[in-house]
């Protein structure tokens, strides 16, 4: 099977298995494992951030920050189709207590001047708006990089309005790598930040949650209520660690192997690309073959190609650290059979 499904697919490497094997580890509710310190301090300082917390996911994270940042009765504003919204299983709302309100985006970036209007004033009728939530790369608007000055006007915005930013990064370096910037440049326009550390970076679990010493003091509580403090996690960290340090730069392999797939549909009849492909997601519309995206999948499965439908007749590949430019071929070979 190539399997295209996601890149929270990809298994540890040979190198990310052998370093947790040799991980040093302690209790780290009691903050005695050395290897979640070393996670954290690189983390840290990767992000631009005071501090950093390693959670168990990258909802997990989003959550605790919902959390750390609101109170109940808060709205929460976020773009239409964020994960937050669309794929948390309505948790900020059964957690935090918060309500949404959603904006609509191109390509996943919001204007600020729709932010701006939907900050709510001071009205005894209005709920207070407690935080704003970004992503980036932005997953169901195709991986799509939201350009680091429209995270500035909105963080200008926001700064003004007393509001904090929350920006899930799941696939943060996927845009830093594609633009050839650090991560730091886009998180110095967000309050907190969460990454994935097991999607294209590779590692088996986990994400990260970043921000001021205050809000990961706030974000250490949370955690522990949901269950989510570890003891000798550092056999996680450890993979953490290798993602970090040296599965970064290789994320634009993953983007040459979207761009090469995308190409090679573009030549076949009755699909279309209907993305940018910015990074390693290629989004393909079946409307014009009279099938449906499930149906569509289902024949892919027959031919040994697995995908994800993020649509009625929108179909998500997703190219990642295991899968080889053959295998791009192979696919290519099978959606032109279809
Ligand atoms: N996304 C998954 C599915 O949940 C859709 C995927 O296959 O893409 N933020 C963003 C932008 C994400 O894409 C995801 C995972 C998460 C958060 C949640 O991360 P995990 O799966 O670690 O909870």
């Amino acid at each position: 099977m190539i399997d295209l499904r996601s890149d929270t697919i990809t298994k540890p490497t040979e190198a990310m298995r052998k370093a947790m094997y040799e991980a040093e580890v302690g209790d780290d509710v009691y903050n005695e494992d050395p290897t979640i310190s070393q996670l954290e301090e690189l983390a840290a300082d990767l992000l631009g951030k005071e501090k950093a917390l390693f959670v168990t996911s990258g909802t997990q994270g989003n959550q605790i920050a919902v959390l750390s940042h609101c109170v109940p009765g808060n709205e929460v504003l976020l773009e239409k189709d964020s994960h937050i919204f669309y794929y948390e299983g309505g948790a900020i709302s059964a957690f935090a207590g918060v309500q949404t309100r959603t904006i609509s985006s191109i390509n996943g970036a919001m204007d600020s001047a729709d932010v701006q209007s939907a900050i709510r004033g001071n009205d005894i009728h209005e709920p207070e708006t407690g935080l704003i939530c970004l992503e980036n790369t932005h997953n169901r608007a195709g991986g799509a990089i939201v350009p680091i000055s429209n995270m500035e006007a909105i963080f200008n915005v926001a700064t003004k309005a007393h509001v904090p930013i929350h920006l899930d990064g799941a696939r943060l370096f996927n845009a830093a790598v594609a633009e050839g910037k650090t991560v730091k440049e886009f998180t110095q326009f967000t309050s907190t930040v969460q990454i994935c550390l097991s999607k294209g970076l590779g590692a088996p679990v986990g994400s990260i949650i970043a921000g001021s010493h205050e809000f990961i003091t706030k974000a250490r509580k949370w955690r522990k209520r949901l269950g989510g403090g570890l003891r000798q996690a550092g056999v996680l960290a450890a993979p953490g660690i290798i993602a970090l340090t040296e599965m970064v730069d290789r994320l634009a392999v993953d983007h040459q192997h979207a761009q090469h797939f995308a190409e090679g549909v573009k030549n076949i009849t009755g699909i279309s690309v209907i993305n940018a492909v910015d990074t390693n997601i290629v989004l393909v519309d079946t409307t014009a073959k009279g099938i449906t995206s499930k149906e569509y999948i289902e024949r892919l499965k027959e031919e040994g190609i697995l995908a994800v439908s993020f649509g009625p007749t929108t179909v998500r590949f997703t190219t990642h650290y295991d899968v080889t430019k053959e295998q791009i071929e192979q696919a290519l070979v099978a959606l032109q059979k279809i």
